[in-house]
């Protein structure tokens, strides 16, 4: 997949989907392709927590999970794992606050979209000066997925970083679900990023299909304002 610009990307991070064997109770590959048929914009595979697998593993399913990705047009992002993301040719790189500097990493994988978690407006600016393409803000809400997680910060991150005057697409995280969604948009976010409401939905493409359905019309309705 060739470099998207900042509006198709903007667009593309609309119902973002992350994802590690960790964090399913079915086969993972069926969860994700399920997810895709559902319609989510992008993936990300974040092998992380316990029981993660490692090394040849983690590999064979990374490319397996890239495959259904790029058959779909979904990009295919790697959580902090650079080198395996050069390995495959995945379509980017996401990195939080403890995996180094934004700009050698920029430096490392040309030009992929890389994505960088931030807490507030000055992580942010850091960011964006090292080559930040997206930003990935929260936990907007209580989550139970993550377990080093931050404080909940509120729709307030969104809010100030929009207010911020940032141009970046940003997408919101953390304990996100379709009866919540909207309200993610509103307060001015591209996108929602999911773990669990998708991963460990009995039903995982209507899961992923009401997400989209929610975010469509909200990101909609934000348009015509
Ligand atoms: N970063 C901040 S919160 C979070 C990550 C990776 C976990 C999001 O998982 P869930 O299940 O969507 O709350
Ligand atoms: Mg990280």
């Amino acid at each position: 997949m060739k470099r998207l610009n900042k509006e198709a990307l903007r667009h593309k991070l609309s119902v973002y989907f992350i994802l590690g064997t960790p964090n399913c109770r079915q086969e993972p590959v069926t969860v994700l392709r399920e997810a895709i048929n559902g319609g989510i914009t992008i993936f990300q595979f974040r092998e992380k927590g316990r029981n993660a697998l490692k090394g040849q593993e983690k590999y064979a399913i990374a490319e397996e999970m890239q495959y259904y990705c790029r058959k779909s047009g979904v990009p295919f992002i790697v959580n902090d794992d650079i080198k395996l993301a050069l390995e495959l040719d995945a379509d980017g790189v996401h990195i939080g606050q403890e995996d180094g500097s934004v700009e050698e990493i920029r430096e490392r994988i040309g030009n992929k979209i890389l994505g960088v978690s931030v807490h507030d407006s000055r992580e942010a600016s850091v960011a964006l000066a090292g080559g930040a393409d997206y930003f990935g803000a929260g936990p907007v809400f209580p989550t139970k997925t993550k377990e080093d997680a931050r404080p909940v910060q509120g729709l307030n991150i969104i809010t100030n970083l929009r207010n911020g005057g940032f141009n970046l697409p940003v997408v919101g995280i953390g304990g996100i679900t379709a009866m919540n969604a909207s309200s993610v948009i509103k307060a001015g976010a591209d996108g929602i990023a999911v773990i669990s409401a998708i991963s460990l939905a009995d039903d995982v493409w209507q899961a992923a299909a009401l997400l989209k359905n929610r975010v469509d019309k909200a990101l909609k309705k934000m348009e015509a304002e």
